[in-house]
C-alpha cells in the first residue's frame, strides 16, 4: 500500500501541471467536465510495471478471478481512479461491457482501494443481481453518453454500498450496474480497477463505442492463452 500511494503521489504531481486530458490522464470521468490540473483516472498504469503490474498480477486477486473466469485470464486494462478530496467526480449508473461489447460476458472488474472507501467519499454501489437482466442501453440516439438512459431511480432504491478498508477490493461482474456519488468529503478515495478476461472472448466489431479507451487486447497473467495472441506477463 505505501508503495501504490508513494506512486500515486508521484503520478499525480506529473498530471497536476496538465490544463486537458490526454491518453495516460483523464481530467474529466464518464463524461462529465473536471477541472484542469486535477487528475480523476490514470490510464493502465500497470504499463508501468513495478507496484502496479505487482498489483495487478497479485496471486491472491488471481485465485479470486480464476474461480469466477476458469483456469486462463488475461489482464484487459487497468484504470486507477482517484477521487480527489472535494473534486472527485461521480460515476453514473452504467455497465461496463456498454463500453467494450464483447462476444461473451466473460470479463470481471476488481478495485483495489489505498484509501479506505466510505459513503462519504463516494464508494461503490452496485444492484445485486443486475449481472443476469442483460445490458442496457448506454446510448441518447446514436450517441453513447457512458451512462444508462432513462429513470434510475429503481437502481438507486435497489442499490447496496461497498464501503471498504484501505487493501481491501470489489469484484464485480461486466454486467453488474454499479456508479458512485462524487466525493465531497476531505479525504480522498483512490482506487485501482484492473478488468479481467476470459482470453476466449472477444471484442465485437465496431465496439459500439466510438470514444473506446481500451488501446491494448491484453495480457496474459494466469494460465495460457488458446488463441494465441496474447503475450504473457514477464515477471
Ligand atoms: O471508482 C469508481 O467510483 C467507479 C469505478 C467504475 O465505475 C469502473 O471502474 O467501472
Amino acid at each position: 500500500m505505501s508503495n501504490l500511494r508513494k506512486s500515486a503521489d508521484r503520478l499525480v504531481e506529473i498530471g497536476s501541471n496538465l490544463g486537458a486530458s490526454n491518453e495516460r490522464f483523464k481530467l474529466s470521468t464518464f463524461g462529465s467536465t473536471g477541472s484542469p490540473g486535477v487528475v480523476q483516472q490514470i490510464c493502465d498504469p500497470h504499463e508501468l510495471g513495478g507496484e502496479w503490474m505487482e498489483l495487478a498480477s497479485d496471486p491472491a486477486i488471481l485465485d479470486v478471478i480464476e474461480g469466477l473466469l476458469g483456469p486462463n485470464v488475461a489482464l484487459y486494462y487497468t484504470m486507477f481512479m482517484m477521487k480527489p478530496a472535494r473534486q472527485g467526480l461521480s460515476a453514473p449508473w452504467h455497465q461496463d461491457l456498454a463500453f467494450f461489447v464483447h462476444d461473451q460476458a466473460r470479463l470481471v472488474a476488481c478495485q483495489v482501494y489505498i484509501d479506505d472507501s466510505t459513503p462519504e467519499n463516494g464508494c461503490l454501489k452496485v444492484v445485486p443481481g443486475s449481472h443476469r437482466t442483460g445490458l442496457a442501453n448506454h446510448f441518447d440516439g446514436d450517441r453513447f453518453v457512458n451512462r444508462v438512459v432513462g429513470d434510475t431511480s429503481g437502481f438507486e432504491a435497489s442499490s447496496v454500498a461497498l464501503p471498504m478498508k484501505a487493501g481491501g477490493a470489489v469484484f464485480w461482474h461486466a454486467l453488474t450496474l454499479h456508479a458512485s456519488d462524487p466525493n465531497q468529503s476531505a479525504s480522498p478515495r483512490r482506487g485501482m480497477t484492473m478488468e479481467y478476461k476470459d482470453p476466449t472472448t472477444s471484442l465485437m466489431s465496431g465496439s459500439f463505442y466510438p470514444g473506446l479507451e481500451v488501446r491494448g487486447h491484453g495480457l496474459m497473467v494466469r494460465g495460457s492463452d488458446p488463441t494465441g495472441v496474447l503475450l504473457p506477463a514477464i515477471r
